[in-house]
């Protein structure tokens, strides 16, 4: 998961997404910061570390890029990966530093909007020189999970899982009744952060529940 730490801005929601996607194909997810020259790492990335998933970081504009794309390199050794993310975070020029023949046309964001141009319009997989595949694909302008069984979302989230499984059969887990709710405010040491993790599982059977792709919220858990 490719995401800039600015032009464009990073999005919980679409992370959130590709996480839970990710999760419930069994996809081993990293997610790689790029343009760390132009803006510091979001501060809301150390929510993900401390769910376990891997944060790598890199800029293509500054000296230490040789040591970033080796560690990248690494990860990738011997797998078939694929870069994905919004238009303009970089993916293609990082495949053109991971794979020296690979040539990928790359376009520069627009000042104005701080958006990617739709650069690369198809995906490719492309063979790592120390082996592997790594895959290049057309930046996405939404992800949905309207696709996604609800009860998959939430097997994503083991901690709530476990508590959504006393829940009544057929909760939507936005009721009132729902056992989620007793949890939160079960234990008041935790109860600011369970309600962070109930609301972003909320977020998510949201999306599913009312079919909408094209939504991005700026602010979105
Ligand atoms: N400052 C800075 N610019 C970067 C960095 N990585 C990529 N860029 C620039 O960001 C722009 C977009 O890069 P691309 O590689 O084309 O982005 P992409 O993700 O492939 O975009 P799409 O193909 O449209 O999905 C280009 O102008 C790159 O030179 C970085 O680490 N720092
Ligand atoms: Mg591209
Ligand atoms: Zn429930």
């Amino acid at each position: 998961i490719v995401v800039a730490s600015a032009n464009p801005e990073p999005r919980r929601g679409l992370i959130d997404r590709f996480l839970v996607s990710a999760f419930i194909e069994k996809i081993h997810p990293i997610i790689v910061v790029t343009k760390i020259d132009v803006a510091p790492i979001p501060e809301f990335m150390v929510n993900y570390q401390s769910l376990g998933v891997e944060i790598m970081t890199t800029s293509s504009k500054l000296s230490s890029r040789k040591e970033e794309v080796a560690a990248i390199e690494s990860v990738l050794r011997d797998k078939v990966s694929v870069l994905v993310g919004h238009s303009g975070v970089g993916k293609s020029t990082l495949i053109n530093d991971l794979v020296p023949a690979a040539d990928r046309m790359t376009g520069d964001v627009n000042d104005v909007t701080g958006r990617g141009r739709h650069t690369s319009s198809s995906a490719i997989a492309l063979a790592l020189p120390e082996g592997g595949w790594i895959i290049d694909t057309p930046g996405i302008r939404a992800f949905g999970l309207a696709h996604r069984n609800p009860r998959d979302i939430v097997q994503a989230f083991p901690d709530l899982a476990e508590v959504a499984a006393s829940c009544m059969s057929h909760c939507s887990h936005a009721e009132d009744s729902c056992a989620l709710n007793a949890w939160v405010s079960a234990d008041s040491s935790q109860e600011v952060e369970r309600r962070i993790r109930l609301e972003s599982l909320r977020s998510l059977l949201e999306v599913t529940l009312s079919v909408d792709l094209g939504h991005e919220s700026n602010t979105g858990i």
